[in-house]
């Protein structure tokens, strides 16, 4: 054997211990190099990526080092022979193909603002009927039944196959028995019942304890009171694990950020520079500037600003002090990305829209500067769904992240993953209702009459932010994207053990699907 193949084969022996798996195209990129140790050295050593979230390791995530992080020439070190500075006006690639943005769903419009009770009670059968509908169109979904039309019919009968019955209910309560199994109660309007799971059933076991508080679900059990089954199998809606992506014809992408936070004294201004700087082709090795060359959409994904009295003592870390001058200062920095690039916004819990979700789009005269400067920009709800080039984007900013986290007590760079899985999964966004009374935790839920956060269409990126760590992954074939932050942790995040990764950002190739994660927070 010879040592290159002996190089090889350590090389691939560390990444599979660190619980990677790596694919053809990175086996044959790890034969070619003359150092293939050093490479996975410096992957394992910076990387960022946990095993579960990308498990295969594709030739693009060992670029992440090489990819020199884009310069920022300050006027008084600048070097007139500097070779990797590039002319501004040179035409990028982007310029030449003609913006392709359909608005599937936006609740804006729509948005009714006041909950009677009435709303509440429709909200929830939108939600029930919505997602009972996508539960009966799976192949192990037909023949279910009310619970109380189940519960009534079957309850006298002594045969255990005909006790056993189908239902669709909404989970009310969910708690440990004494002798260890979970017990959940199901909810479908028509009746109430408490589901048994048990422990020695493992596959079963390990189903319920990813279930979410007022998720919608399926079980099928077998009757055994007038208001008790025992499960023999639970399901959620999902998405089909056999479906195609979509892709667009050119190649263009999309950069994907959120959580600038513009107006915290926590903001980072040089490093969002740095990006704008790499938008205009100013600055960047000739790999990096042919990369912002193809950046036909930026999407900004909430928290533009950071507000006025979001979190405990903000005032003593703002710089801005009123919502108007926060957005005139952040429209003046984003003025600067060129105007081929089209600009999509969202609202975060921070832009002084309101707390509740669904959200209304950012107020058009806060981002009047911005569109004064020619660049267009489409301001959208919290939750949006776009097609861009027929990639179809599911835009949310993230908030019910932190309660879904929670509960899933699992390690925290997994359950991040998990938690965007789980919205999937369950094809809704914020499963968990509602603020508790005295619980820090929670996502508010306005009771408009339709659910907006139930996933009807599968997207084929899923983004999110909030978190203020960027991540990225993939759950049948839809890339799981939270697209971290531009501010470094704020006193109240310290407090509650969030470390965030500030100018870590995502770009998504729309005709592939590949991401890359530009690092710049190094100059
Ligand atoms: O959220 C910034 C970070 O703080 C993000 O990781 C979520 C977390 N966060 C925000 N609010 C809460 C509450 N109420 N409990 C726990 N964690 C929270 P941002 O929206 O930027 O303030
Ligand atoms: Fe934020
Ligand atoms: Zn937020």
């Amino acid at each position: 054997m010879s040592t290159e193949e002996t190089n090889v084969q350590t090389a691939v022996a560390k990444l599979i211990k660190a619980g990677f798996q790596i694919s053809p195209e990175t086996l044959d990129m790890l034969q070619k190099e003359p150092n293939p140790n050093q490479i996975v050295d410096t992957f394992l050593s910076t990387n960022k990526i946990h095993p579960l979230e990308t498990p295969v390791l594709k030739p693009t995530h060992f670029q992440l080092p090489r990819i020199e992080p884009p310069e920022i020439t300050k006027e008084k070190d600048a070097k007139p022979t500097k070779p990797i500075t590039q002319p501004t006006k040179k035409r990028q690639p982007a310029e030449g193909i003609k913006s392709e943005i359909k608005i599937l769903k936006d609740p804006t419009p729509e948005l009714r603002g006041k909950g009677t009770i009435d709303d509440f009670l429709s909200n929830f059968q939108d939600r029930y009927y919505r997602l009972r509908d996508i539960l009966s169109q799976r192949v192990d979904g037909k023949g279910i039944i009310d619970i109380q039309d189940a519960m009534k019919s079957k309850k006298n009968t002594t045969n255990d196959k005909d006790r056993t019955i189908k239902i669709v209910g909404q989970v009310t309560k969910k708690t440990m028995t004494k002798s260890g199994n979970i017990a959940i109660e199901l909810d479908d309007l028509t009746g109430r019942v408490t589901v048994i799971v048990q422990n020695r059933d493992p596959n079963l076991f390990s189903k319920v304890q990813l279930v979410l508080l007022d998720q919608v679900l399926c079980i099928e059990g077998a009757i055994i009171s007038s208001e008790m089954l025992i499960a023999k199998d639970l399901f959620l809606p999902d998405i089909p694990s056999n479906r195609r992506n979509n892709r667009a014809k050119e190649d263009i992408s999309a950069l994907l950020i959120s959580d600038i936070h513009f107006g915290s004294q926590h903001f980072l201004d040089k490093i969002f520079q740095r990006v704008l700087d790499w938008l205009q082709g100013k600055e960047g090795s000739k790999e990096h500037i042919e990369l912002a060359g193809n950046v036909k959409y930026i999407i900004i994904n909430g928290d533009l600003v950071d507000g006025i009295g979001i979190y405990p003592n903000q005032l003593a870390e703002i710089t801005i002090h009123d919502l108007d001058s926060q957005f005139k200062g952040l429209n003046r920095l984003l003025q600067e990305i060129p105007n081929h690039i089209q600009v999509l916004i969202a609202p975060g819990n921070h832009d002084g829209v309101r707390l509740a979700l669904p959200r209304p789009a950012i107020d058009e005269k806060f981002l009047s500067v911005l569109n004064d400067s020619g660049t267009e920009v489409t301001s959208l709800g919290c939750p949006s769904q776009v097609s861009l080039h027929g990639v179809n984007v599911l835009i949310y900013h993230g908030d019910s992240l932190v309660d879904i986290m929670a509960a899933l007590s699992k390690p925290e760079m997994e359950a991040r993953f998990v938690a965007m899985r789980e919205m999937l999964r369950g094809r809704h966004l914020a499963p968990i209702y509602g603020k508790k009374k005295d619980d820090r935790i929670g996502t508010t839920l306005a009771p408009e009459p339709r659910d907006w956060l139930v996933i009807d269409e599968v997207p084929d990126i899923l983004h999110c932010g909030h978190v203020h760590v960027t991540s990225v992954g993939s759950y049948r074939k839809t890339l799981l994207i939270n697209s971290g932050t531009f501010q470094s942790q704020t006193n109240y995040q310290k407090l509650i053990g969030i470390e965030p990764t500030p100018g870590i950002i995502p770009l998504v190739n729309l005709q592939t699907l590949n991401v890359k994660t530009l690092n710049f927070t190094q100059s």
